[in-house]
């Protein structure tokens, strides 16, 4: 099944916060290009205990011996845009914008639906290797799984 319905993960309230922040360097300029952070939940679904978790310099995200990893598709963007997760890690996208976008990986080794607003898509990386993946309506949107043993 590819496309679910479930809360919002961890990860809608790095996006919600990241607005937030936008929000805050362009107050005043009139360039109020973030969408507004009420519109994108809260933190209620955010969940605890996640034993391994780091966030690099370059802004990669490192969540290893998860059995659920979530990216969010915000503002045109997957969030985070490169994560490193252990082999058998389930990865579970959800699009929080209000346009579709789709998950496909690179040389077809996967697709996904459109994605409307709170849909989402999901895929098991059972092996190692670097799984780079984009939006098919918006070619430009990137993002890279990276399993490591
Ligand atoms: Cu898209």
């Amino acid at each position: 099944m590819a496309i679910v319905h479930a809360h919002r993960g961890a990860l809608g309230g790095v996006a919600v916060a990241v607005a937030v922040a936008i929000a805050a360097v362009v107050a005043g300029s009139g360039l109020a290009l973030a969408r507004t952070p009420a519109g994108t939940g809260s933190m209620i679904g955010m969940p605890m205990g996640r034993p391994v978790t780091t966030q690099g310099m370059s802004g990669t995200v490192t969540q290893l011996h998860q059995r659920v990893v979530r990216v969010t598709i915000h503002n045109f963007a997957f969030g985070p845009a490169r994560l490193v997760v252990s082999p058998g890690t389930r990865i579970v996208w959800t699009n929080t914008d209000s346009d579709p976008h789709t998950v496909d990986g690179a040389k077809g080794l996967w697709s996904s639906e459109a994605l409307d607003t709170g849909n989402q898509f999901a895929r098991v990386f059972a092996k190692a290797g670097t799984f780079s993946y984009y939006c098919s309506i918006h070619p430009y949107m990137h993002g890279t799984i990276v399993v490591k043993k």
